[in-house]
């Protein structure tokens, strides 16, 4: 049954969930939209880390230590490049590098960035669609105690370390959603839209910041449901929660259904936020509560099918 669910992903938190969706759900039950803020041209070489992170994990590859880039890696290249005193800060894998040269030349040749992620997942063996978000560029940038900042400058360079005033999406009011993506939203089969435990400020809000998408998510009359990346007023990985905190905004699983209650019906908070739900709730927001952590396979699988049946709660 082609495309019942469409998953929004940034991030290791979301790969993990579509690894546990790839379980439970067909292939074509269901796309990936990937975000593309963290997108930046390195080395003269098109670089989309969360496009990778979530093929990568997908065909079995990921190095799960990172969260980024190929397991069992070899570094020549990188060592090779540091010898000329080249740019070194930004790790490029030698495999994971023949990712982004081959990106480039499928690019170069005309492809669409959907079009070129196809052609990689097919390489690959990956089954499952990975639509980037937008074929039109969209840049995280970051408004912070050393400026404003690109997301890889910002999150890779500086450690995550400049205090976050502000986020923006360059590029985010002219950039269309791909071809691909208005017809995964406008599929007459299409359930629910599923927002995964991604960071909402650095890898869901720029895709939400896409202009001519909200409109698109609200005008079908479907259930939105986003899993809490924070747990236990923490966030799992990543700079989630110093971000939240130097925004001014409450670390919590209660901070994040507020950031997202103009466009979700429901939340799904971990065991332990149990206390939360009744607060959430009382904002009108369905609440869910479930192992959200997902330290193995079967986590995944579990946290995956959850998910797909409290979404399916509130659609009767
Ligand atoms: N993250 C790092 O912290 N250090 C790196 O050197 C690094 C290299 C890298 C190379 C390819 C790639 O796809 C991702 C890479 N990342 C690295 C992670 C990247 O910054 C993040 O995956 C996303 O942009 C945020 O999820």
């Amino acid at each position: 049954m082609p495309g019942e669910y469409i998953i929004l992903s940034g991030g290791v938190g979301g790969a993990k969930l579509v690894a546990g969706m790839q379980q439970v759900l067909a292939a074509d039950a269901f796309s990936v939209v990937a975000n593309t803020g963290d997108d930046f041209n390195h080395l003269g070489l098109p670089i989309s880390p969360d496009i990778d992170t979530l093929m990568y994990t997908l065909a079995g590859i990921a190095n799960t230590t990172t969260g980024w880039g190929q397991e069992n890696e070899s570094w020549n290249f990188m060592a090779a490049l540091e010898k000329l005193d080249g740019d070194t800060w930004f790790r490029l894998g030698d495999k994971d590098l023949a990712t982004h040269i081959k990106r480039r030349e499928l690019l170069a040749a005309g492809l669409t960035l959907t079009a070129a992620t196809q052609c990689l997942c097919e390489q690959l063996g990956v089954d499952i669609r990975i639509l980037p978000m937008s074929d039109d560029p969209v840049r995280t940038k970051l408004e912070t105690s050393a400026g404003t900042l690109s997301f890889q400058d910002y999150f890779v360079r500086r450690k995550a370390e400049p205090l976050t005033q502000a986020i923006h999406y360059s590029g985010n009011t002219a950039a269309q959603p791909s071809a691909e993506i208005a017809a995964a939203l406008s599929a007459p089969t299409l359930r629910g839209i599923i927002i995964g435990p991604s960071n909402p400020w650095l890898s869901i809000d720029p895709i939400l910041s896409i202009n001519a998408l909200k409109p698109m998510i609200s005008a079908r009359n479907i259930p939105v449901v986003a899993i809490s990346p924070i747990v236990g007023g923490a966030a799992i990985k990543g700079p989630a929660a110093k971000i939240m905190s130097e925004l001014g905004i409450e670390v919590s699983a209660q901070g994040i259904a507020s950031h997202y209650s103009e466009i979700i019906d429901g939340l799904i908070i971990d065991n332990c936020d149990t206390e939360l739900q009744a607060a959430i709730a009382a904002n009108g927001i369905e609440v869910g509560v479930t192992q959200t952590v997902m330290r193995d396979t079967a986590d995944k699988a579990a946290l995956a099918r959850y998910t797909i049946e409290f979404l399916d709660t509130l659609s009767d």
